[in-house]
């Protein structure tokens, strides 16, 4: 049996882009993988390292529960749980954190990106966050770990702190895989689409959240910055904006980007805009309406329980051997 793990941040609501780049892919995932026991875990550890209010965290993370049931993640194929909920993530981060060298965490370009918007008030754990996510990992012995491409450095790193470890103590770790998915690359912002689609940028019209309501959805999109040449063609570096437009579409739906050039070559953008709007609000609809039905019912926290759980029991395991294998305290000879 393999184990796949991923996470995602409650930082925030969740955008289309999450829900194209991550949450679906990991639904499609949970179809297609046999032989295959899921870990999808909400990084609520992972939010700290930047400040958050404490209730709007709170609110987030059962939300970002909520928006994966309702996106089609199966609570019977898959453990969903919230990451400090089970404790051994932060032990072995630690661990980890005395696995890496602090060279190795600088280089890290997130980091460095992060730290650049920041000037003060950078939390230490904005530095050491790869080592968490690479316990987050190891804790599982997974071997697939699906993530972004901007993930990939932090992966990587995962892996080198898994082989040292392992010749450092004799092996205990699993080396995962990344699993980069072939479809769904990334959504750019509405309003400058040469940037990510991201729910922590300020300008609301740069994004569409899951939760939107549909006529703002419809709206965003008939905003959303194109060109002037009117012609829906596919070029990322001369028309961003409407290429942007043509890969939401295509993420959506069965059509290729070609197959909707051809079916919009005598058409408007508007038409095209009016179009998308619709497609979009087909997808949203019934993520929506899950999504209200289980918010605020026992039924969610039943699944995150259940998660917990199964998670912990995995987790602690692996625990005790660490703590065997490094010497750490008295109990395990
Ligand atoms: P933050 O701005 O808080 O760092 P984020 O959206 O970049 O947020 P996460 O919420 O942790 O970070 O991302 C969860 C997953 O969603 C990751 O796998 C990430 O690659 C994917 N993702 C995020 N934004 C997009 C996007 N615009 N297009 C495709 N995938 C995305
Ligand atoms: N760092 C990731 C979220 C994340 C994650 C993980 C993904 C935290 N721990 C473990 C995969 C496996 C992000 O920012 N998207």
């Amino acid at each position: 049996m393999k184990r796949l793990v991923s996470g995602i941040k409650p930082t925030g609501q969740l955008t289309l882009g999450n829900y194209i780049g991550a949450l679906r892919q990991f639904v499609k995932l949970q179809d297609e993988l046999e032989d295959t026991e899921f870990f999808i875990f909400i990084a609520d550890l992972h939010a700290i390292t930047t400040p958050q209010d404490r209730q709007e965290l709170k609110k987030n993370i059962r939300s970002v529960a909520a928006l994966y049931i309702a996106c089609g993640l199966n609570p019977e194929k898959v453990n969903l749980f919230v990451q400090s909920e089970v404790d051994e993530h932060a032990v072995l981060g630690y661990i980890m954190e005395s696995t890496a060298y602090v060279g190795e965490m600088e280089r890290m370009t997130q980091y460095k990106d992060k730290k650049g918007k920041q000037t003060e008030g950078i939390r230490t754990s904005l530095l050491t966050y790869p080592a968490l996510m690479a316990a987050d990992i190891l804790l599982y012995d997974a071997n697939i770990v699906p993530i972004g491409d901007d993930q990939k450095q932090h992966l990587e790193l995962t892996r080198n702190l898994a082989e040292r470890f392992n010749n450092l103590y004799g092996d205990t770790f699993v080396v995962p895989e990344g699993f980069f998915p072939k479809t769904g690359a990334r959504i750019k912002s509405l309003t400058d689409p040469t940037k990510k689609m991201d729910k922590s940028n300020e300008n609301h019209k740069s994004y569409i959240l899951l939760l939107d309501d549909l006529q703002t959805v419809r709206n965003k999109i008939k905003s959303a910055v194109t060109d002037s040449d009117n012609t829906i063609k596919f070029s990322q570096s001369t028309k961003p904006g409407i290429s942007n437009l043509l890969q939401i579409y295509a993420s959506l739906t069965d059509y290729s980007i070609k197959e909707i050039e051809k079916k919009y070559e005598h058409t408007s953008y508007s038409i095209f805009k009016t179009d998308l709007a619709e497609v979009v609000a087909d997808a949203l609809r019934p993520i929506q309406q899950r999504y209200f039905e289980i918010i605020n019912s026992p039924e969610l926290d039943e699944i995150l329980d259940r998660g917990r759980e199964r998670a912990k029991l995995i987790a602690s395991r692996k625990m005790q051997k660490v703590f065997k294998k490094i010497g750490l305290g008295r109990v395990y000879k």
